[in-house]
């Protein structure tokens, strides 16, 4: 047998066509390959800006993996397309399973509206791993209507997640002790949806009581969205065409008003960051000899550091045009 061999800028057409292969090819090399990476997306990139994005968040264990394979049925009979970026913990906290393992339980799996990739996380703690972003890119390129990013919900998390998203879900439990402690953490302020999941347990109600009451505090202007309050339960299989509602009338709320356009921007602004950052990396393998003398130049102190930092820009910007 021979090994069909397709070139990067093929894979790339099939996968704008929607092809899953080539889809699911470019993901791999997405995440595994970062010196590949930067190119990649620079051709996605003009075929993508037209999917709801969307953060699910929320504490190790909520049920952000299971209620996303029930929201992906509801989005699939609806006729939408929705693919679904886990980036799952490396070793399984609170008995979570990983979201590929959920996935493969439900019927997601044999759905053709329905793409999943699940990132290791790497034990990273200082927020999404890159590939998270491009990861969003390709699926949005490829045409899904919807592309939802899981992430278990620390600080520092959440906040590089809303500069990805333009709708964030925030999961909440019955039972999981103080809701009230979890919401002060800040994560208030970035949620536009709150799920109430595991609504099949007691004290669900309570929970949303306690949500509504904390919004209470600092209700929305006029002409600002007011979040919702879902319950959804995965055993019953309820809240999933409230929850999928509400995320469509959030972007519509969005549209409206100028303010998925500012969205865009915030977006944008952290697209650029990011491509800087990436090419200004002094790992890169035709500066590093480079960057070995001007380190070891400053070290003895024949030159400062803002001169250094002169001499490796104007090299990362002239040596390497076309990266
Ligand atoms: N009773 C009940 N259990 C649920 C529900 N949804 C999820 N679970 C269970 O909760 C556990 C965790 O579910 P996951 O979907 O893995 O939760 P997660 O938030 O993705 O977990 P991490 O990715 O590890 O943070 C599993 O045992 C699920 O079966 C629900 O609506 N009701
Ligand atoms: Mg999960």
């Amino acid at each position: 047998m021979h090994r069909i061999v397709t070139r990067p800028d093929e894979l790339i057409q099939h996968a704008v066509a929607g092809n899953q292969r080539a889809i699911a090819r470019l993901a791999t090399r997405l995440e595994n390959d970062p010196l590949a990476a930067p190119a990649i997306a620079s051709e996605l990139y003009p075929h993508s800006g037209r999917a709801h994005v969307i953060g699910i968040t929320g504490p190790p264990g909520v049920g952000k993996s299971s209620l996303l394979a029930s929201l992906a049925a509801e989005l699939s009979s609806r006729g939408k397309r929705l693919a679904i970026v886990a980036v799952d913990p490396s070793s399984p906290r609170s008995g979570g399973a990983t979201l590929g393992d959920r996935i493969r339980m439900s019927e997601s799996a044999l759905d053709p509206n329905v793409f999943v990739r699940s990132l290791a996380s790497r034990d990273r703690s200082d927020g999404l791993a890159p590939s998270v972003a491009d990861l969003v890119l390709l699926f949005d390129a490829a045409g899904y209507d919807y592309v939802a990013v899981e992430t278990v919900g620390s600080g520092q998390d959440q906040l590089e997640i809303s500069d990805l998203v333009h709708t964030t879900v925030l999961v909440q439990i019955p039972g999981a002790g103080d809701s009230v402690q979890l919401l002060k953490a800040g994560a208030m302020e970035i949620a536009d949806i709150y799920v109430v999941n595991k609504a099949d347990l007691p004290g669900a109600s309570r929970v949303s009581r306690d949500i509504r009451m904390i919004l209470s505090l600092s209700p929305s202007g006029p002409g600002e969205w007011d979040p919702s309050i879902v319950p959804t339960s995965v055993v019953d299989g309820t809240g999933f065409g409230k929850l999928a509602d509400e995320i469509d009338a959030h972007y519509r709320f969005l549209e409206s008003n100028g303010r998925l356009a500012d969205r865009k921007l915030r977006i944008a602004r952290s697209e650029l960051k990011r491509a800087i950052t990436r090419r200004t990396s002094l790992d890169q393998p035709d500066i590093r000899d480079l960057v070995d003398r001007v380190v070891t130049q400053l070290s003895n102190r024949e030159i400062v550091p803002e001169d250094a930092a002169r001499t490796v820009l104007r090299a990362l910007l002239h040596e390497a045009p076309d990266r």
